[in-house]
């Protein structure tokens, strides 16, 4: 592991981690590096002493020393180059031609026009970009390169995917975005459940220019017609089980004591009707999902919810234990998920999580038998107390006819010392 600096700004450093095989080489040049300085060193001080010394001889010493310093310097400074490569990143190079203005203008640190800030010690407001941004930064550049004070380019698409590539979060602020007029926004409650118009979203990067033709289409796991709000499945779930798996909202009220008050919906890709059913129980839930191929946040704001544009890729932008409840649906953790990107947001849930707060785990997919295991495992890691544990198999929604193993659980956060 290795953290960046940005030769502007403190990047909000975000690792992404190397190889066991990386690690171990960086290990091995870094020890290969001390022997052979300390041998150099060894050599030049145990050479034979002589009898007679004069000013020429330490002259010659002085020399060797520097030169052994130099080597020192040398060799360090090839390591950390040696390191960064290995780690497939380099600094942000804003020295680079046709690096736009606006990018060096928005990470030049600004000095504290009062000087020295005697509560926090800060000298000066820096501003951050994520340090994974340094490997698009030909697109980076492209994505800052607009007029100041001007109308922003419609250009969603390349920022979701300088996103979904970890630079996050992106550093466009100067520029007026789109503005669409919300035509046809329904007062709350009201709002919940009443059908949306196409106005209220831009559609110029989409394929599909209406919900209707969105709810012709599955849109990752989570979605299926979720658009559809009279006649979709979202109409029922969460209030009416479909099976074993399935937990109704008022079941894990009831668990929560009646305290559960605000809720984080941790999804892939949400229309937000869990926060709709729970803004029914007068729960406030924030809904995270970003944009992929629909215009999701538009659509949960119309119906007078929260949406939060997020990928699963960042720490969570809240304090520690302050959620009621937190559920995180099956796409989050995508299939294939690696064990310690599971664990990530594992941790970041269970931090965000108050004491007492619940865990609602919904229809979560293991690939294997073995996933369902680690998953097990971690979860036990936690020491959470199982209020609810379905796990099993149940046929295949995408038509393989292949049994799949599913877990839902509602756990509660423990005491910790
Ligand atoms: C929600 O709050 C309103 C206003 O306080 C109240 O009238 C209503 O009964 C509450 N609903 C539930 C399900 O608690
Ligand atoms: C180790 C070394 O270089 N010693 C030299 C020190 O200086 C005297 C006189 O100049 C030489 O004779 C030694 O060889």
């Amino acid at each position: 592991m290795g953290s960046v600096s940005l030769k502007t700004g403190e990047g909000s450093a975000r690792f992404r981690r190397s190889s066991l095989y990386s690690q171990a080489l960086i290990n091995v040049l870094m020890l290969l590096s001390l022997l052979f300085t300390n041998l150099f060193a060894f050599y030049a001080f145990t050479s034979p002493p002589t009898p007679h010394l004069n000013p020429n001889n330490i002259s010659l010493i002085s020399d060797q020393v520097s030169l052994i310093l130099r080597e020192i310097d040398y060799s360090q400074k090839k390591l950390t180059q040696m390191e960064k490569q290995v780690l497939g990143y380099e600094s942000l190079d804003l020295s680079r031609p046709n690096i736009a203005e606006e990018l060096n203008t928005f990470l030049h640190p600004h000095p504290l026009p009062l000087g020295k800030d005697s509560r926090t010690g800060i000298t000066q407001m820096v501003s951050s970009v994520a340090h994974s941004c340094s490997n698009y930064l030909p697109l980076l550049s492209k994505y800052m390169n607009y007029k100041v004070g001007g109308a922003c380019p419609d250009d969603w698409n390349l920022a979701q995917k300088l996103i979904l590539s970890g630079c996050e979060p992106l550093p466009r602020r100067r520029c007026f975005a789109r503005s669409v007029p919300k035509v046809g926004l329904s007062p709350f409650p009201l709002s919940l459940w009443k059908p949306v118009g196409d106005k209220i979203a831009s559609w110029n990067a989409l394929s599909c220019k209406s919900f209707d033709c969105l709810n012709g289409k599955k849109l990752g796991g989570d979605c299926v017609g979720c658009f559809d709000l009279v006649n979709g499945i979202e109409k029922h779930r969460w209030v009416r089980a479909r099976g074993k798996y399935d937990f109704v909202i008022d079941d894990v009220l009831a668990m929560g004591d009646g305290r559960i008050r605000i809720g984080f919906d941790f999804g892939g890709a949400s229309s937000g009707s869990f926060a709709a059913w729970m803004a029914e129980k007068n729960v406030t839930v924030i809904t995270s999902t970003l944009n992929v191929e629909a215009p999701f946040n538009e659509f949960v704001a119309a119906r007078g919810l929260f949406p939060m544009y997020l990928s699963s890729e960042q720490r969570f932008p809240f304090y520690d234990g302050i959620f009621d409840l937190v559920r995180a649906s099956l796409t989050v953790f995508g299939n294939r998920a690696r064990p310690e990107k599971i664990e990530f947001l594992m941790f970041d849930i269970d931090r965000i999580l108050r004491v007492g707060g619940l865990f609602w785990l919904d229809n979560f997919h293991c690939v294997d038998d073995e996933r369902k295991r680690s998953i097990t495992r971690l979860i036990d890691r936690f020491g959470y107390k199982k209020l609810r544990w379905v796990v099993g198999e149940k046929a295949d929604s995408s038509g393989t006819g292949k049994p799949q193993v599913y877990l839902s659980a509602v756990l509660q956060k423990p005491v910790r010392e």
